[in-house]
């Protein structure tokens, strides 16, 4: 057990451990274990394998080669390396992004019938940030804004339309750096072909290009994602709900929605409903559908919906363990290619549903906006009707549940928070400028194998919220710190500062905000933008005091993340894997130092949560120096 426990400091987690060795079966931990020790090049980020003349290789030591065969440095090899994880992890983002504008234009045109404008006052909003006349029938908006939105991925011309989000100070900077983000695609394309061999080989060149390509992402692909969900979808409302792998039930058809485009995942939601199946489910013996999601799936169907979450990223295979599984659904991005090889040891059906992410051998039945309800009911169907095949002496699920309090968005958040001047940032500015509120601090990103699970991101958000900062949370991240009761109001009392707490119980909030999946990201960006305009707090997102971290990150899109985040102005600090940059020091030099001067922040790495929380926090007390503001309350 003591084995165990330095896997995860979640007891759901560490029990599913246990069942899987004792039921012989291999899972992440002892994939990585197997991979043991892993190339020490590509850790350093000077392995190459751009073109057919390699892989080459750079000594790190100093003593054999130093360049590759086409003459390539440590500088280019890793820049490149790095270059080339931004551009995978911001068109996972936007590929995202482009799929649900590709559903509201089915919707305006009568194609998709499931959906339609849940939320006609951002439709507005939105429209009118695109130059659309809003005084025309709802339909005619929905139709000419989806046209302009699907435009912002092959624009040929101009810069996106949502810069214009960007305080003018940020704009400017963007500007003179040459790194406002263009058409999405463009940027994809550009950073992808600035990679190849013989094309950009100075490292500093790379990263402005990584940049506005990251920058396409937050302030394009993710931010279309976001609030064109919310259009059609629904914009979340704080809603209250149950996380961890208790909340898979025993007499229940489990089935779990796994992957990040909540485009089926919603129709899943209703049709897990459907009068018709719940009564199959009854006629199987179960006493009805409990649905629950995995990853940002779930954190989607949560925000909107209140459905329970099973788990974050390290704890899907985890999941099917416990045999309760009847089904399970996935779509894009973090689905462990694992996932066949272990549902193949339990009665559980794995369903893939998108084109772009298939699995040999796996049933695939794939998705269509024009037919979703239909193929959601499909679906959940297969999954009832596996419920008689469950092995019920194999059942064994943790009884570890947490409640959590989700569904903050930019706009929610700050209404709260905005008391009687309701809506507007302003109690919150002073919140911060009285230092009754220290600052801000960003937690986001993934779970990563090599640490141990869940105890980066709760540690480094218990430190800063004890020091009076509110912490913003997505993806695993979030889902990690309500494992832990952090998302409750009630942590307050526990966990935060006397300035802090004050808040908290004034409004009835967490002190640590679930602010979505990890697209949603794009709801900061907008919040801290908003401050700005608000007044008091700088001219410039770099002015706020404010910072950012990926504790336990491991995917690319965290990279282009940290990336757009940085930026835009925000200290970012990445946790204990570095970046695959430590085999250039000019390189690693140059993120973590010389970039403050060029883009007003920079990146840090750091393998230790209590420090980590320290660095943040300085960052903060130094943000705020520099506004004049008084030290932090208490
Ligand atoms: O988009 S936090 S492990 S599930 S990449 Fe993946 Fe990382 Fe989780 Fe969501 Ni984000």
């Amino acid at each position: 057990m003591s084995d165990i426990k330095s896997k995860s400091i979640d007891l759901a987690t560490q029990e599913g451990i246990k069942k899987a060795q004792d039921e012989n079966i291999k899972i992440v931990w002892d994939r990585l274990e197997a991979q043991e020790p892993q190339c020490g090049f590509g850790q350093l980020g000077i392995c190459c394998t751009v073109c057919s003349m390699g892989p080459c290789r750079i000594d790190p030591f100093g003593e054999g080669a130093q360049v590759g065969v086409c003459g390539a440095n440590a500088d280019t090899i890793a820049a490149r390396n790095l270059a080339r994880k931004i551009a995978v992890g911001a068109s996972a983002h936007s590929d995202h992004g482009r799929d649900v504008a590709h559903t509201i234009t089915l919707t305006a045109h009568g194609h998709a019938h499931d959906y339609g404008v849940v939320d006609e006052e951002k439709l507005k909003v939105l429209a009118e940030e695109f130059g659309i006349d809003t005084g025309k029938p709802k339909e005619q908006i929905t139709k000419e804004l989806s046209k302009k939105l699907l435009e912002e991925f092959g624009k040929q011309e101009g810069d996106l339309t949502f810069v214009k989000r960007a305080p003018k100070k940020r704009q400017q900077i963007w500007k003179k750096l040459g790194i406002t983000p263009r058409g999405i695609d463009r940027e994809i394309v550009e950073m992808l072909h600035s990679t190849h061999i013989g094309v950009d080989n100075d490292y500093k060149n790379l990263i402005n290009t990584g940049m506005r390509c990251a920058l396409s992402d937050g302030w394009g692909g993710s931010m279309v994602a976001t609030d064109v969900q919310d259009i059609i979808l629904g914009s979340p409302v704080p809603v209250r709900s149950k996380v961890n792998l208790g909340v898979l039930k025993e007499g229940y058809v489990n089935i779990v929605v796994h992957g990040h485009e909540p485009i089926l995942s919603e129709m899943a939601v209703k049709a897990a409903a459907d009068p018709e199946l719940v009564k199959l489910a009854k006629a199987k013996g179960a006493e009805g559908i409990n649905l629950v999601g995995m990853c940002c799936t779930a954190n989607e169907i949560l925000m909107r919906h209140g459905i329970p979450v099973a788990g974050n990223f390290l704890q899907q295979e985890l999941a099917i363990i416990t045999g309760a599984v009847e089904l399970m659904m996935v779509d894009v991005q973090c689905i462990m290619p694992a996932l066949k090889e272990i549902a193949s040891c339990y009665h559980t059906k794995l369903v893939t549903t998108s084109p772009k992410a298939k699995f040999p051998g796996v049933v695939h039945i794939e998705f269509q906006p024009e037919k979703a309800y239909e193929i959601a009911k499909e679906i959940i169907r297969f999954g009832v009707e596996n419920f008689s095949n469950r092995n019920k002496n194999r059942v064994d699920i943790p009884k570890h549940e947490m409640d959590l309090v989700a569904g903050f968005t930019k706009e929610i958040v700050f209404q709260i928070l905005g008391g009687r001047y309701r809506a507007t940032y302003k109690p919150l500015n002073e919140a911060i400028i009285s230092g009754r509120l220290r600052g801000l601090a960003g937690v986001v990103g993934c779970n990563n194998a090599k640490q141990t699970h869940d105890y980066f991101h709760t540690t480094v958000v218990k430190e800063l919220i004890k020091k009076d900062v509110l912490v913003l949370q997505t993806g695993c991240s979030a889902i990690a710190c309500a494992k832990q009761g952090l998302l409750v109001p009630e942590a307050a009392i526990e966990y935060a500062g006397k300035g802090l707490q004050e808040i908290c119980d004034a409004v009835g909030i967490p002190p640590v905000l679930h602010l979505g999946s990890c697209v949603d990201n794009s709801r900061i960006l907008v919040a801290a933008a908003q401050m700005i305009a608000e007044g008091g707090l700088g001219e410039d997102l770099s002015d706020i005091p404010a910072a950012g971290c990926a504790p336990e990150w491991m995917s690319e899109k965290a990279v282009s993340i940290g990336f757009y985040f940085m930026a835009s102005g925000v200290y970012t600090i990445f946790g204990a894997s570095p970046l695959a940059t430590l085999g250039s020091k000019n390189l690693t030099d140059y993120l973590t130092g010389e970039l403050e001067n060029v883009v007003g922040a920079r990146f840090d790495f750091c393998d230790d949560p209590f420090k980590m929380a320290e660095l943040m926090i300085a960052h903060i007390d130094k943000k705020r120096q520099a506004l004049n503001l008084k030290p932090a309350m208490y």
